[in-house]
């Protein structure tokens, strides 16, 4: 068995099968021995943190096992109707004994949540840029999402996959590949989509629910996004103020997945969305064409992601940052996009 006392890294691709099968042993074991469980996703949740925390909090339940899921902000509106949903808390409430992160790539993604808490116990993760924080931290980046990996390793943890959980885990795949339609889309994720499908899975409303559906103040919000929207030697950028959210009605903190809509424009190598934030800081959102790795960039600013879906939280005035961050996008830009042409969707 291994060694509990030391944390334990799991990279699939430079690991043996050995090292795999004893590593899903023993969280099989420390999944058994647990009776209260939280398990916390990252701040401003997107459909892969929901649904995989919840799709694991489900499953735990339906083992007999005590689960509270912790998301700092919440669940959004459009995933509300997912069981579990309703019961998500924001701060650590349970006297737990065993606590799992899914889908963050370090331990600061999750917000303050975990502020003071012991090391995590079991860390579940898909970022390029993931640095380890838990007692165990199961990472395959670059997979397309944490539910994908979760879809698969489940029932080898000897958890079962209800309808209920696949419906959870299908908003995570379906969140992270927008529809099968991301540069690291693999036949894989096709596979798990169908498994879940057998398992009960209502794809066409899972779909609606997670990728189509727009609320009308969600439209108007993106519409004081589009509206300003710049394109200067293959970088397209767009700015959303706190009054473009009180203008459009918009409730969150986030930007809609505006960004994901700007990736439709194909003289785009890099879009970059600048969204000003309360207690002056901005949350900027990089995407990238396939060849282009934005979260370089984004490592940068002290954030990270994937090659194609960046992020960083960054402290200061909204010009300021907007100046500083451009300027870094366009010398990345400049020294590796050169050649690059679109030639793929996203
Ligand atoms: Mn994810």
């Amino acid at each position: 068995m291994m060694e509990l006392n030391n944390p334990i890294v799991l990279m699939r691709t430079t690991n043996s099968m050995n090292v795999a099968q004893e590593l899903d042993h023993l969280i099989t074991q420390q999944l058994a021995n647990a009776k209260r469980i939280v398990i916390v996703s990252h701040i401003r949740p997107d459909g892969d943190a929901v649904g995989s925390a919840l799709a694991f909090g489900n499953a735990l339940r339906e083992a007999g096992k005590q689960v509270e899921c912790v998301l700092q902000d919440g669940v959004a509106e459009r995933y509300q109707y997912l069981p579990g949903a309703k019961e998500v808390a924001s701060e650590v409430s349970l006297d737990y004994d065993y606590l799992i992160v899914v889908d963050s790539a370090d331990s600061h993604r999750v917000g303050t949540v975990l502020d003071d808490l012991p090391k995590p116990d079991l860390v579940i993760d898909h970022h390029k840029t993931h640095i380890d924080f838990g007692k165990i931290d199961y990472v395959e980046a670059e997979t397309e999402a944490t539910a994908l990996l979760l879809t698969e390793k489940l029932p080898h943890w000897g958890l079962e996959v209800s309808k209920n959980t696949a419906t959870c885990l299908m908003v995570g795949l379906l969140a992270d590949t927008l529809g099968f339609r991301t540069n690291n889309t693999t036949p894989r994720s096709l596979r798990t989509a169908a498994d879940l499908m057998e398992k009960g899975v209502d794809l066409v409303q899972v779909y609606h629910q997670t990728l189509s559906m727009r609320s009308l103040s969600e439209i108007r919000y993106w519409g004081q996004g589009l509206i300003k929207l710049e394109l200067n030697d293959g970088v397209l950028s767009s700015t959303l103020t706190l009054d473009d959210r009180i203008i459009a009605g918009y409730p969150e903190n986030d930007d809609a997945d505006l960004i994901n809509t700007l990736t439709v424009v194909p003289e785009a190598l890099i879009s970059v969305l600048f969204i000003e934030q309360e207690n002056d800081g901005v949350k900027v959102s990089w995407r990238s064409v396939k060849g282009l790795d934005v979260s370089e960039i984004a490592a940068r600013f002290g954030g990270g992601g994937h090659a194609s879906a960046a992020g960083a939280d960054i402290a200061g005035g909204l010009e300021e940052i907007k100046k500083l961050v451009l300027a870094e996008t366009h010398h990345y830009v400049n020294t590796k996009g050169i050649s690059l042409k679109r030639n793929d969707g996203v």
